[in-house]
């Protein structure tokens, strides 16, 4: 069986909704601190589940024969950067509860979120490498990146059959996103449905790496399902779908809704989006297991107004 720790966040629901489809609603258990949407909550098993409480996790694990873990519980870039310690405490202590029931055979395997935001200021921003020069400026950059090392050195030393990938920003309808720098690129589409105008928090020009869920949640299932000799990298493959900017997604919005206005007003998540990258390298994930995006910023426009319409 599979268990979801932070199944109530952005990807987690849609992450559950997916594999409860896939494999049966019995077979996925959800967790999280708190409860979550309706569909997520009547469609299968739910715990309240803290990801900083190692007894509570084994418990879980062990009351449902669990065998896979998704570690989706994290705090994101732009709280991280307000509440520091909280966001490290919670993005590493989380990460080692997975890994030492893992190591210590409880489970068998894990699969563990990291971002682009493992990237920094000195890392070159046009088709990252997988492999570069890292030096995260954000707390939530480097707790990914510390999370990366302990990946890799859990799978060396322990065998422990961990995998991940380094999502961009992940743009969806049924979820609504927690805390993230790139998270306006999910409000635009609401804001712009209800009052055909948005005040955008960073500035016209900052092109950064995104990727509709759907290609997301392809890419987490993907790599948890390669045979594990096809998994080269242990410590994060880089993804990419699209790249694009707020004038873009503009552009691309006004197509529906020609009246549609932006403006911009800065603030401090400006400078974290100015520390990643504008586009990234993927070609090792599509060589070693199989990897290819298919949803572009057009389709991705019709996808959510389409959706999200009813709700305005
Ligand atoms: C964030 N959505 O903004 C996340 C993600 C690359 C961005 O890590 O923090």
């Amino acid at each position: 069986r599979i268990l979801i720790i932070g199944a109530c966040g952005q990807i987690g629901t849609e992450l559950t909704l997916y594999l409860r489809e896939k494999f049966g609603n019995h077979k996925v258990i959800a967790s999280d601190i708190r409860e979550g949407e309706a569909e997520l909550m009547q469609s299968g098993p739910f715990e309240i589940l803290d990801a900083m409480n190692y007894d509570a996790i084994q418990e879980v694990v062990i009351r449902y024969e669990i065998t896979d873990v998704y570690l989706m519980a994290a705090m994101l870039s732009a709280t991280a950067e307000k509440f520091p310690m909280k966001g490290w405490n919670l993005n590493m202590n989380s990460l080692f509860h997975v890994l030492n029931l893992a190591k210590d055979k409880k489970i068998e395997k894990i699969f563990w979120p990291s971002s682009i935001a493992v990237f920094g200021p000195t890392t070159p921003k046009i088709d990252t490498p997988q492999r570069t020069v890292m030096e995260p400026s954000t707390v939530y950059g480097i707790s990914k990146q510390t999370g990366e090392r302990w990946c890799e050195y859990y799978f060396k030393r322990y065998g422990v059959d961990v995998r991940s990938v380094r999502y961009p920003g992940l743009i969806s309808y049924k979820t609504l996103p927690g805390g993230g720098t790139t998270d306006y690129a999910v409000d635009i589409y609401h804001k712009a449905l209800k009052h055909k105008k948005y005040i955008c928090f960073l500035n016209a020009e900052t092109t950064l790496p995104m990727m509709f869920m759907d290609d997301a949640i392809k890419a987490t299932v993907n790599i948890m399902e390669a045979n594990t000799e096809k998994i080269k990298t242990r410590n994060a493959y880089n993804l990419s779908g699209m790249s694009f900017n707020p004038e873009e997604i503009t552009a691309s919005i006004k197509k529906h809704i020609p009246e549609f206005k932006i403006s911009y007003e800065p603030d401090f998540r400006q400078a974290i989006a100015d520390s990643w990258p504008q586009s990234i390298d993927d070609s090792e994930a599509r060589d070693d297991w199989g990897w290819k995006s298919e949803i572009s910023l057009d389709e991705m426009t019709e996808i959510m107004l389409t959706n999200l319409n009813d709700k305005y």
